[in-house]
């Protein structure tokens, strides 16, 4: 595959999968995702691959999400159905990639992760993040939500109370805010990241693959049921996207203006 969005770079045993669009702070439009899912599939495929590393290019961010500009642009973002579950991007594909792929996944995290892009980071097996890395969703802010794996499975993760405090206020948190809740496993000065997420695949290569494997798919197994969830979700997006209310969240975040949802309350 011709690659435009994303870096993929395999070394030692490790495939490093890179979201390459820091102007738009490492927001994912569709290619994006068929890029992601592509790269992840060639590691999954390739015998010599033992762990996978993602990340974002640049310092600012590890991904923001959706592309909130190229939503309803043809080959962007659109609602035109497909595999995508009708939103257009197939984020719950990549989402099962991620998940399937019987190796570890350690997500780099390198600066912002927010909306989609913090989904991501939380699928993944391991996150280790840089001090500077920022934490959070923003669906409801710009109408758009993640309900499945977004919601559900970081519940698991950080528990009821704060994943519905996460989602309903949409602040940022910090890497230590973040650590202290359960929601990364490290923190590094920003300019060891790569360095140190190298190193846990180093020590991963040294693992019994066929144990690995077992554990991340007992592991996954008791959080399986999310997956019919996170269809739901994806599905009732499609149906949300082109409404006025999600329409205001977007056309505000571009516009760079207070959203204003009051007339959507009934
Ligand atoms: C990351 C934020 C907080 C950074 O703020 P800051 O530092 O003030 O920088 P900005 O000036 O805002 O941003 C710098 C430049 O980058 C562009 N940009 C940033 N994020 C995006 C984006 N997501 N799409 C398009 N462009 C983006 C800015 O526009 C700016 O460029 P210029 O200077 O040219 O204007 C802040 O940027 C922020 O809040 N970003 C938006 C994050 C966001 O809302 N993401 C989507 C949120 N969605 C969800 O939470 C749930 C939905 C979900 O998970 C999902 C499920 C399925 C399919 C898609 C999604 C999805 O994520 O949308």
């Amino acid at each position: 595959m011709n690659l435009t969005d994303v870096l993929y770079e395999k070394k030692n045993g490790i495939a490093k999968i890179t979201i390459n669009r820091p102007k738009v702070y490492n927001a994912f439009r569709a290619r994006t995702i068929d890029e992601l899912i592509w790269s992840f599939r060639d590691a999954w495929d390739d015998n010599r691959i033992g762990a996978v590393i993602l990340t974002g290019a640049g310092d600012k961010a590890f991904c923001t999400g959706g592309d909130q500009k190229e939503k309803g642009n043809e080959g962007g973002y659109d609602y035109s159905g497909g595999l995508g579950g009708g939103i257009g991007l197939e984020v719950e594909n990549l989402h099962q990639t991620i998940r399937n792929i019987p190796k570890p996944v350690i997500a780099a995290v390198n600066g912002y992760a927010i909306g989609g892009g913090h989904v991501l980071h939380v699928i993944c097996d391991l996150t280790i993040a840089a001090s500077t890395a920022k934490f959070g969703q923003s669906g409801p802010k710009v109408g758009s939500y993640d309900a499945g794996y977004g919601s559900a499975y970081l519940a698991r993760i950080v528990g009821e109370k704060k994943a519905r405090e996460i989602w309903y206020l949409c602040e940022q948190y910090s890497a230590e805010e973040a650590q202290e809740m359960g929601l990364i496993n490290k923190i590094v000065p920003p300019e060891q990241l790569q360095e140190a997420a190298e190193a846990w695949a180093e020590k991963i290569l040294q693992k019994s693959p066929t144990a690995l494997k077992v554990l991340k798919y007992s592991f996954n197994a008791d959080s399986a049921n999310i997956q019919g969830i996170s269809q739901l979700s994806m599905g009732s997006l499609a149906m949300f996207y082109n409404t006025p209310e999600s329409e205001e969240g977007k056309n505000a975040f571009i516009e760079k203006r207070p959203v204003d949802f009051s007339k959507f309350r009934r």
